[in-house]
């Protein structure tokens, strides 16, 4: 098999980086280890940033996500049984995000890649990537699940779109790492009853910390924070409604309804960092470059924001231009990348309880959070920093 652009992973970046190269002329084949069903149902994101919703209207990918996405202008921060809630468009001259899941945007870039005849092919895992630093790079898979035929993929590029665990990053040899875990994960669970709240509400509690979002007008998202080897399953459903009523507590009358729990799962924290994104023709981008914690719902607008940069650089290249965007790709993406490792860094350890957290420690969580209460300046700041910074 042969192409021009060897994507490997149908997330969010592969997926829609083979739908912008298309709509460029440029042809790719996208290898993915899981089966449709599999990618389509992966409990993840929910939240797009105005950037990432402007992006996918653009690419075709819009459609549907304008008539069943929610537009949210803001989310309400709790601590201290308060309610203080950060008005997006007031603050950021009209910016908004939308609440659309990452599971619906793949629905979407899939069916739109299917029907295009665009080369996408199921339970096949890529197996390693050689020649990274030739003309000719090259993607060993295998086909067809655990027991099928190796085969070979000649590409002119490849990118490495196959999420944290996938096999691309180690073909970037001379890179190096930045860490850090965090002592805690989040308990998600998927609940059949309306939101309580029509905007997310980030909930700081002495207990730890809890988020109110949602997938629908009738289906609720909700996560509590729990230390990072917790079994999903040591928990009821009773004991995690209960959790949930006590971190969102607040001073007026507002109450959590409950409703039958149909799904949970745990997530670690982590934020990380490879650097460069690139080793010759192979480009690294999303989740296989780096994670951050999901409390500043950045993931996913990364991996768009890296997948933009690329498809541009790529159209570049391949029209005729130099390869001076694609040498730019690794430092123009890391910059954004920072930005967001920042934020979602400061956006977690504001709201999360660490073990061993001393009063005083609390008092100080306490004053930054009162700051988005009091200064216009620090409610900006999280304001510009949750809609998005600009991409390229
Ligand atoms: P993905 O989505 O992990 O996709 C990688 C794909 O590659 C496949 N793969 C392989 N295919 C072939 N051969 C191999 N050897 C392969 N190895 C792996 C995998 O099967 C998979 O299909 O990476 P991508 O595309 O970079 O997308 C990144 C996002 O998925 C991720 O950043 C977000 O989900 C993070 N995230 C959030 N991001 C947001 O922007 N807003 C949010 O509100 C938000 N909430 C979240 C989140 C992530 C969460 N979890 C579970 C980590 C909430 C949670 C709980
Ligand atoms: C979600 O709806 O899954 C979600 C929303 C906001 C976040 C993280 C996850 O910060």
């Amino acid at each position: 098999m042969r192409t021009t652009v060897g994507i490997i992973g149908a997330g969010p970046a592969g997926l829609l980086l083979a739908r912008l190269l298309r709509n460029a002329g440029i042809d790719s084949v996208v290898l993915e280890s899981r089966d449709r069903s599999y990618v389509e149902h992966r409990q993840r994101a929910g939240i797009l940033e105005q950037g990432t919703v402007d992006v996918l209207r653009a690419a075709g990918a819009g459609e549907r996500m304008d008539r069943e996405g929610l537009r949210h202008d803001g989310i309400e921060l709790r601590f201290a049984g308060r309610r203080h809630r950060v008005d997006f468009p007031a603050l950021t001259g009209g910016r908004s995000v939308m609440v659309y899941a990452q599971t619906e945007v793949c629905k979407d870039l899939i069916a739109l890649q299917l029907a295009d005849g665009g080369p996408l092919l199921f339970e096949a895992e890529a197996l390693a990537v050689e020649g990274a630093e030739t003309d000719r790079p090259r993607v060993r898979f295998r086909r067809g699940g655990p027991d099928g035929a190796e085969d070979v993929l000649e590409c002119d590029y490849v990118v490495g779109c196959d999420g944290f665990w996938g096999v691309a990053r180690a073909a970037v040899p001379d890179g190096r790492t930045f860490e850090r875990t965090y002592p805690y994960g989040w308990l998600g669970v998927l609940a059949d009853v309306a939101p309580s709240h029509d905007e997310l509400v980030y909930a700081r509690h002495d207990r730890g910390f809890a988020l109110l979002s949602m997938r629908s007008p009738s289906v609720s998202r909700l996560y509590l924070q729990v230390p990072a080897d917790t079994d999903a399953d040591s928990w009821s459903d009773d004991e995690i409604w209960a959790e949930l009523e006590r971190r969102f507590e607040t001073r007026d009358d507002w109450t959590l309804d409950r409703g039958p729990i149909t799904q949970k799962s745990v997530t670690p924290m982590r934020s990380y960092v490879h650097e460069p994104m690139r080793h010759g023709r192979l480009f690294l981008a999303g989740d296989a470059a780096h994670i951050v914690p999901p409390t500043g719902a950045k993931g996913l607008n990364l991996a768009v924001g890296d997948v933009v940069t690329l498809a541009r650089a790529l159209a570049h290249r391949t029209g005729g231009g130099s390869d001076e965007l694609l040498d730019a790709y690794s430092a123009t993406c890391l910059r954004r990348v920072w930005q967001a490792e920042r934020f979602s860094y400061d956006m977690t350890t504001l709201l999360h309880r660490a073990p061993g957290a001393t009063p005083f420690d609390d008092r100080l969580q306490l004053a930054r959070l009162d700051r988005f209460a009091s200064s216009r300046a620090a409610e900006t700041d999280l304001a510009e920093a949750y809609t998005g910074f600009p991409i390229g």
